[in-house]
């Protein structure tokens, strides 16, 4: 099996965090380019578009970081970062729901809609050119805020996001409060169990690796 990857990419690195943490290893092939586009041999092979993708050795496609992790836990069940039972895995399914929606496409909506390199991929996947619409960094920025406001009240009483152990909630927000970077927004300052929070996911060596 071998993942299709764009070693730079927040998505992408969702997916790596979760390796790195399961202690598995998969071969990689990078189809990220130069130019901020992917490879036009990878969307050929895969419509979608979007990374990471992981290639079974039978030919079998699966997209979705989500999707990609959660085979990887069914394969390899502990260290547990889906939940050990009904209760901590819908805990960590709503986080993480919350995390990627609320959190990942903020930040996408912000970058993506401001950056040039992505002046026609307003979405990712795309087959066609989806123009920028610049106002949307308006409500991407609220929502954002938004967004660090519920983290820092959920991580007053709660050590990680979902509960007292680290699990893919904290690795996807890990991933969107660094998104948000690269669009020069950070955790304002008044959000102490937020910054707790990201000093201490930010420092595990998955996430430094
Ligand atoms: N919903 C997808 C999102 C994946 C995604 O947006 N990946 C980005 C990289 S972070 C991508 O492939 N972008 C391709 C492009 O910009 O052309 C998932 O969960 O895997």
């Amino acid at each position: 099996m071998k993942i299709y990857d764009w070693h730079i990419a927040p998505n992408p690195r969702r997916l790596h965090i979760f390796l790195h943490e399961k202690q598995i290893e998969v071969s990689l092939e990078e189809v990220g380019q130069a130019d901020l586009t992917l490879s036009p041999d990878f969307k050929e092979r895969y419509p979608h578009a979007m990374v990471p993708m992981l290639e079974l050795d039978d030919g079998t496609c699966i997209g979705e970081v989500m999707a990609i992790c959660r085979f990887f836990e069914d394969l390899n069940p502990e260290p547990s970062l889906f939940g050990k039972n009904a209760k901590e895995r819908a805990l960590i399914a709503m986080w993480e729901n919350r995390a990627n929606e609320e959190g990942m496409l903020a930040a996408s909506e912000l970058f993506r809609n401001t950056h040039p390199a992505f002046a026609d991929r307003g979405l990712p996947g795309a087959p066609a050119a989806i123009p920028q619409i610049p106002e949307l960094q308006i409500r991407a920025k609220a929502r954002l805020d938004r967004f660090f406001n519920k983290l820092n009240q959920q991580l007053e009483t709660s050590q990680f996001l979902a509960g007292p152990r680290f699990s893919v909630a904290d690795i996807t927000a890990l991933c969107a409060v660094d998104f948000a970077k690269w669009s020069k927004v950070e955790v304002p300052e008044d959000h102490p169990h937020l910054l707790r929070w990201y000093a201490e996911v930010r420092s595990r060596p998955s996430a430094k690796a």
